[in-house]
């Protein structure tokens, strides 16, 4: 601020005010909210233009000094009101800056999130319980770790058996196993319940492999109906509806004679080749056929073992490999894929990468 100069009362006060509008304009026109806070000082501080006439109020006599007193008070009125407003305007132009700095573009569309969904494998154990259910199956649980006698030796399958080597199975120290199937709920269901009986069992198996379609844990399905007058001709008619329903397709389906320690006769069960229809391709190794699961009519020793009459009932079982028929429905190449928590993947499990070719 220019020092007051001397004049007549008049030219004072006509310097004064010029000098108030000047400030005034410098206000509106600081450009940051540091020149203003310096401006303020300059104005309003202890030594600041005003305080310093202010001050000076106290050498005037009294009439004048109220009179110069009252333009003093309108001048600060005036210099407060510019300084608020500007801090204000100034503050709003920092925050359009900063947000500018920031590129955020409210206008873009949001995100989006896509909704979850259930699981292949879970969606085909739902499709698989609830194909079973409407046949009069109930589930039963079992435990994954089991002893011998439930897991081999109830099931006809004796000491000496390969099955039970340490290089197929997982052994606890204390001489227990992980489950290698789910059949040793057929027998604990027969221990529990007896005959007759319709049950089925869901559950993880383990077992010392790991390929394309083979992991170390895997899901099975276990059924068992023992009663009256239970015929390899039921478990045929059974299972040829079941797995119709579950591919939701008229395929062929065929029963092999194979092995199984626990049930006689024993027959492996093929669906026509879903990837070739029947002609012959890499999946199904040339054959047009592709095994799906394992079944048979209960082995009368199981009965004698538990003490039940091998004359009076009869019973079926079976037990399905759940990736494996997952696979097939979806046409998924690698049975790892199932485990990746890959999003791509489970977004969309027959996705062109992920099939067989
Ligand atoms: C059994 O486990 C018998 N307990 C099935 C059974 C039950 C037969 C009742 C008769 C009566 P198998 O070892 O074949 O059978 O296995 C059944 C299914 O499990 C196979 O068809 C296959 O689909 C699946 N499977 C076997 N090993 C693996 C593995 N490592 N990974 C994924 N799936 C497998």
């Amino acid at each position: 601020m220019d020092a007051p100069a001397s004049g007549t009362p008049e030219e004072e006060i006509e310097r004064e005010r010029s000098q108030i509008s000047a400030a005034l304009e410098r206000i509106r026109r600081a450009p940051s909210l540091e020149d203003l806070e310096a401006e303020k000082v300059a104005l309003l501080g202890r030594r600041g233009f005003l305080s310093e006439k202010l001050r000076a109020l106290g050498a005037l006599p009294p009439a004048e000094r109220a009179r110069v007193g009252a333009r003093l008070n309108d001048h600060r009125a005036d210099i407060e009101r510019e300084i608020s407003g500007r801090r204000l305007a100034l503050k709003e132009e920092g925050r359009e800056r900063r947000l500018r700095a920031a590129a955020l573009d409210a206008t873009l569309p949001g995100r989006g999130r896509r909704p979850g969904a259930v699981h292949p494998l879970s969606r085909a154990i739902d499709d698989i319980v609830r194909l079973f259910q409407a046949r009069g199956f109930v589930p039963v649980d079992g435990p994954e770790i089991e002893d011998e006698e439930h897991n081999f030796t109830a099931l006809n399958i004796p000491p000496e058996h390969p099955a039970r080597a340490m290089h197929d199975t997982f052994y606890l120290p204390d001489g227990r196993l992980l489950r290698t199937h789910t059949s040793p709920v057929q027998i604990r269901a027969l221990e529990e319940q007896g005959p007759p009986l319709r049950i089925l069992a869901v559950g993880r198996v383990y077992r010392r492999d790991a390929d394309v379609t083979h992991m170390p844990m895997f899901h099975q399905v276990e059924g068992l109906w023992v009663d009256d007058r239970v015929t390899f001709a039921g478990l045929k008619g059974l299972l040829t509806d079941v797995l119709r329903a579950f591919f939701a397709r008229e395929l062929p389906v065929r029963f092999r004679p194979s092995y199984f320690p626990f049930t006689e006769p024993s027959a492996e069960v093929d669906v026509g080749c879903v990837f070739c229809e029947g002609a012959g391709c890499r999946v199904c190794k040339g054959s047009g056929w592709l095994e799906v699961l394992g079944s048979g009519l209960v082995h009368p020793a199981l009965y004698r073992r538990l003490g039940i009459d091998p004359e009076r009932w009869s019973g079926l079982a079976f037990g399905l490999g759940v990736e494996r028929l997952t696979m097939l429905r979806e046409r998924v190449s690698d049975i790892r894929y199932f485990y990746d928590n890959d999003l791509r993947f489970l977004r969309s499990p027959g996705g062109e990468s992920y099939v067989c070719d």
